[in-house]
């Protein structure tokens, strides 16, 4: 068998994917997640002109040699599109392996470590009440750890809250019952921060959800990539009574020795790395064991394979898993990470934002969601399909994640 075909497909079926079907020929077909939220179209061309020519005629067995030869031939290394390419190539070769040996994608990672992926939800609420009904549905459908977001008081919007409009929706209904930062239209939306605001805020938060819910219930917040080291260090310390599972990218990606100083100053366990690409960037929090958990999808961070690499170099160092699943990661991204996460030793915890029901029309995922657990489907492959005709109802529409400003005017991170 060899590399027949591939195909890039741009769908919007709630909201934008970006997939690549490989098929064999023998006619096999393997799928891959290559969504980059708001640059969509970036990584389709990537695969339609550079990457798909590349494919036919190979061996579709050779996945590791498939991975170097488009990361290293690239000469242009690293960085979300050429990752998330490789990524969607990676994941559609592994779907296709284990189709052919008849398994499921989880048996050739090693079998199962686990009953299941323990997975957390996202509360949010503008004011407390609202927050509060938030966690009671959650635990109500069966979570066991759950993310917590709120308004900030003088701030109209703030990243992670849903609509009040939007709470109040179950979840199986069309549309989105939390946040969904993504919105259509052909500009961003500008939202407002104020650091101050946010740091007196967030502790008062959690102790009342504390005082609410009890010690118990595994607790999680992302701070979004807002603060300065100092700021992280401060919030990390004021958090610590209430015991967080984790405190999630505390500190823009790009500089690792941030992370240094935040360590220094607080035993809430940090999680960050969701727009990271490679091992490289988390060498030196593996490394200097500035981090407890490793946030990269599959999506991007080159696939099982790249993903993989970075969690055996983290066993090392005794951090865990927790990869990034919002809804912009395809249920085809979310399938491959419960494959792998049930098989890695350090799977640490899912996230689980649970995709909209027009979402799951087209890829008709199997894993399911019992008692708090994600569990991968049994079936050769990760698991997932694409339907063509559902897909062709929901054409691609431009979307982008908001801005971010300070009450000042100037550019924040989002
Ligand atoms: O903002 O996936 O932890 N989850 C997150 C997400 C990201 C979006 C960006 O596309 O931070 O909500
Ligand atoms: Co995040």
């Amino acid at each position: 068998m060899t590399i027949a075909f591939a195909e890039v497909l741009v769908a919007s079926p709630g909201r934008n994917f970006v997939t690549l079907r490989i098929t064999t020929s023998d006619g096999v077909t393997g799928l891959g997640d290559a969504t980059v939220n708001g640059r969509e179209l970036a990584v389709a061309a990537y695969l339609t002109e550079h990457v798909v020519p590349l494919l036919i005629g190979r061996d579709e067995q050779r996945v590791e040699d498939t991975w170097q030869y488009l990361y290293r031939g690239a000469y242009w290394r690293r960085g979300p599109i050429t990752m998330a390419a490789i990524a969607a190539v990676d994941t559609a070769l592994w779907d296709i392996k284990a189709k052919t040996a008849g398994l499921p994608l989880y048996q050739l990672l090693g079998g199962k470590s686990r009953t299941g992926c323990l997975a957390y939800g996202h509360a949010s609420g503008k004011e407390l009440p609202e927050l509060f009904d938030s966690v009671r549905a959650h635990l109500a459908e069966g979570y066991r750890a759950i993310r917590i977001q709120t308004g900030i008081p003088g701030l109209d919007s703030v990243y992670g809250v849903a609509s009040s409009a939007n709470a109040a929706r179950g979840a199986g209904e069309s549309t989105r019952y939390d946040h969904e930062p993504a919105r259509r239209g052909a500009l961003p939306v500008e939202e407002q921060w104020d650091t101050r605001a946010y740091l007196r805020h967030a502790p008062a938060v959690f102790e009342a959800v504390r005082n609410e819910f009890g010690p118990e219930l595994p607790l999680l917040h992302d701070a979004h990539h807002r603060l300065t080291p100092i700021q992280a260090a401060k919030l990390g310390r004021s958090l610590e009574p209430y015991d967080l599972f984790w405190l999630e990218d505390v500190t823009p990606a790009e500089n690792q020795d941030a992370l240094r100083l935040v360590r220094q100053h607080t035993t809430t366990p940090l999680a960050i790395g969701e727009v990271f690409n490679t091992i490289w960037d988390y060498r030196k929090l593996i490394e200097n064991q500035l981090i407890d958990y490793v946030r990269s999808p599959i999506t991007h961070a080159g696939g099982v394979t790249g993903l993989r690499r970075i969690m055996d170099y983290a066993a090392v160092y005794q951090i865990k898993s927790g990869v990034h699943g919002p809804t912009d990661v395809s249920p085809v991204g979310l399938a491959a990470a419960l494959h792998l996460g049930i098989a890695l030793h350090n799977f640490g915890i899912q996230e689980y934002m649970r995709h909209d029901r027009r979402t799951d029309e087209v890829f008709r995922p199997t894993y399911r969601f019992v008692d708090g657990l994600l569990i991968p489907g049994d079936e050769p492959g990760l698991g997932v399909d694409y339907d063509d005709e559902v897909a062709g109802a929901h054409p691609y529409e431009q979307a982008y994640l908001p801005v971010n400003r300070l009450l000042d005017g100037s550019l924040h991170d989002w």
